[in-house]
């Protein structure tokens, strides 16, 4: 079995507990890095005044970890620039916030040549290479021209724009034609595989051919649908243990008999913070008779707080909730409880479990673990109800959730009552065929799968 190198923008730390943001992902990485032995290399997330190349190595058993530090302006121009104000936004049907700067792209192109120069040596002839998302599209080609001529993946986690969005970014041909480069390009849905062939086609010429391959002038690919999932054992354990029941009796005591409507998101645009706000409180404009009888609790730590728009939603935010909390709320009850912190995941566990409706409302998302993590954390003999929005990925999959746009603030609270009305015997049947999905593809599952796929492409290619 060939050793594994993944390649992404941070790094889960060795001697670091799993959890937070990276969760799953990081877990599942790991038991595939322990399994074949190799690295994980990717940025530290530091700073240093000069760039040095520097690489700080860490080793557990036949693991390690390589991280390197960043010039200021890599940060700005590469991090919060083009990766999370141009492609970002630009993948997720944003043009009105995606912003065109030479110098992002400039900052994009030299980091990932950083990190083509730092990581080659540490690349062995046999090593299967598996690189992560957006923000190193490029890097398989850098690679390559430093003579890699290793089986290489790539992993987009987050959608893949339709073409005519695209064609907006300036540089659009030279980035995709970069990703040519690796021999397996994998997505979360049927969807964003879609657009990507599109694009390829009307763009650049390009043809498809049988099991996924797709050519563009000498070069051939395979573009597969590997769909993410969770740690689903793990996650239901969670949500058994004594960590998540102290959660949960806890949420159960301030609620008061009420019942709780949950959201657990990053505070990022794409999640449709600001509208689902706007559907709950529709949601208590036209049903009166309910007020009183549910609340919302949205958990929502914050991210890229150094990029205005995410300064700017979580403004947005604090005036909703105030204005909706202000217009509805009683003297013994606010509708909307609004917080800005993470939990561990156990806890995280127990206050979905105690929710009785998960609303999971992005306007646009690669998958969306959160709608998964919600539905492994019910209780199988009284389970909740998971209120999704047809842009998730997930969507592909959860189709027995309660389905919705999540624009449209009339559907929203139209789901909401449907949810909060649904017999038991529909909630276990829908939770029954959700459940054994996410079960059956789980995290593990989808790392096999992808690393499958490359392992078994016939050959190196030459440099
Ligand atoms: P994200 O955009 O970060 O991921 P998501 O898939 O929902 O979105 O994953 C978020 C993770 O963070 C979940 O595991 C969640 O439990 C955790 N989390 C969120 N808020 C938390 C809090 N307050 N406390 C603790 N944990 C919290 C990107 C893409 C997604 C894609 C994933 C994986 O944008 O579309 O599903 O990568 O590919």
């Amino acid at each position: 079995m060939s050793r594994l190198i993944v390649i992404s923008n941070r790094v889960q730390q060795l001697n670091q507990q799993t959890g937070g943001n990276q969760g799953g992902l990081a877990v599942a990485l790991m038991a595939a890095l322990r399994e074949r032995g190799g690295t994980w290399f990717g940025w530290s997330g530091e700073t240093v005044e000069t760039f040095t190349g520097t690489i700080h190595v860490e080793h557990q058993g036949r693991v390690s970890s390589a991280v390197i530090d960043l010039e200021p302006q890599d940060v700005d121009e590469y991090y919060n620039g083009f990766a999370n104000r141009t492609l970002w936004p630009l993948f997720h049907f944003r043009l009105d916030l995606t912003e065109f700067e030479r110098d992002f792209a400039g900052g994009y192109a030299r980091v990932n040549r950083r990190f083509a120069d730092t990581v080659r040596p540490m690349i062995d002839d046999d090593d299967l290479v598996w690189v992560h998302d957006y923000h190193l599209i490029p890097l398989g080609a850098e690679l390559r021209a430093r003579g890699v001529g290793n089986r290489m993946g790539f992993f987009l986690h987050i959608p893949w724009p339709p073409s005519r969005l695209l064609t907006s970014l300036p540089s659009h041909r030279r980035m995709v034609e970069t990703l040519f480069a690796y021999d397996i390009v994998g997505f979360h849905t049927a969807d964003w595989l879609d657009s990507f062939l599109d694009y390829v086609v009307t763009e650049l010429d390009g043809t498809l051919g049988d099991d996924g391959q797709v050519t563009v002038g000498t070069r051939t690919i395979r573009a597969i649908v590997a769909p993410i999932g969770i740690e689903t054992a793990e996650f239901e354990a969670a949500a058994r243990s004594p960590e998540a029941n102290f959660a949960r009796d806890r949420m159960y005591m301030s609620a008061t008999g009420r019942s709780l409507i949950v959201g657990v998101d990053r505070l990022d645009y794409s999640k449709g913070l600001e509208e689902r706000f706007a559907g709950y409180e529709r949601f208590l404009s036209q049903h009166p008779e309910r007020r009183g009888l549910v609340y919302l609790l949205q958990i929502a730590p914050p991210s890229r707080e150094k990029v205005d728009t995410y300064q700017e939603i979580r403004g947005n935010l604090d005036a909703m909730s105030g204005r909706i909390n202000g217009e509805y709320a009683d003297i013994d009850w606010v509708p909307i409880r609004y917080v800005n912190k993470g939990y561990p995941r156990a806890e995280l566990a127990g206050i979905f479990r105690a929710a009785r409706i998960g609303l999971v409302t992005p306007l646009r998302d690669g998958m969306n673990l959160v709608a998964k993590e919600y539905v492994a954390a019910q209780d199988p003999a009284d389970p909740g109800v998971l209120i999704l929005s047809t842009f998730a990925g997930a969507a592909a999959q959860l189709k027995d959730a309660v389905l919705v746009n999540p624009y449209s603030a009339e559907e929203m609270s139209d789901a909401i009552v449907t949810a909060l009305t649904m017999p038991r015997a529909e909630r276990i049947r829908r939770w029954e065929a959700m459940i054994d999905g996410i079960r059956r593809e789980d995290v593990h599952w989808w790392c096999g799968h992808f690393l499958d796929a490359l392992q078994s492409e016939p050959a190196a290619h030459p440099a």
